[in-house]
């Protein structure tokens, strides 16, 4: 009787042990969304910080020694109202960052397409540590590129997937405008300030504006030089 129960509480166990997801295969991408407010410029750089997610051949996109100012190596994020991802537009052809087919699987291939509003052309940004990833609104893969030069969607990889350095050489915001209204004022200092003291909360392109000095941090300085630069623009 008694090994009766302890057979089948035995059994139990292993159906409970055996019936649970196998979380090996839904590997988590880790980081944060990043939040750039309505558009930001990026250059993507791979992880060695000197080639960039480039644009070639029309329509394909791979990793090339950076050169400044090179609009095949700047993207625009355009946020996407409706869900809050982003499209990703080259600054030169204007085309956006594409899943083929809006193939979903593991190794589909991405390149630049039309901008045409398809759940293909729709990413989230995730930021972690000091790197960000590119991953599908629709899927828990990101974009990578590996050494023979494929881009695709992956599962989650630190060496292939894994981009980038980020860089961002532009935002929605004009230079100062901290809080994104249009002009540059004393209030744009008072948000760094607020900022600083943990009582306001900045997305990512207001704290790169807030960086007024772009030092990487932000800080007194940055409210300090936004001030004389004000000073200096009402003179
Ligand atoms: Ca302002
Ligand atoms: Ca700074």
């Amino acid at each position: 009787m008694k090994i009766k129960n302890l057979t089948t509480a035995l059994l139990t166990i292993v159906l409970i042990i055996v019936s649970m997801p196998v979380f090996a295969d839904t590997a988590e991408v880790p980081g944060e969304i990043v939040d750039f407010g309505d558009w930001a410029e990026i250059v993507f750089f791979d992880p060695s910080g000197e080639k960039a997610l480039t644009e070639v051949n029309g329509s394909d996109l791979t990793f090339a020694d950076y050169t400044e100012g090179n609009e095949k190596q700047i993207f625009r994020v355009i946020r996407i109202p409706e869900d809050g991802s982003y499209k990703i537009k080259n600054l030169y052809s204007g085309r956006c960052i594409d899943l083929n087919n809006n193939y979903t699987a593991d190794g589909s291939r991405i390149g630049t397409h039309p901008d045409n509003g398809s759940p293909a052309q729709k990413w989230v940004i995730l930021k972690n540590g000091n790197t960000y990833l590119i991953k599908k609104s629709n899927s828990d893969l990101v974009m990578g590129i590996k050494e023979d030069g494929t881009t695709g969607i992956y599962k989650y990889n630190e060496e292939n997937c894994a981009f980038t350095k980020p860089n961002i050489v532009n935002t929605g915001g004009i230079t100062g405008d901290v809080d994104q209204n249009g002009t540059v004022d004393s209030r744009d200092s008072a948000w760094i300030l607020k900022y600083m003291l943990n009582n306001k909360v900045l997305n990512e392109s207001q704290r790169i504006i807030a960086d007024f000095d772009a030092n990487g941090s932000v800080n007194v300085r940055d409210a300090i030089k936004l001030e004389s630069y004000i000073a200096k623009n009402a003179e």
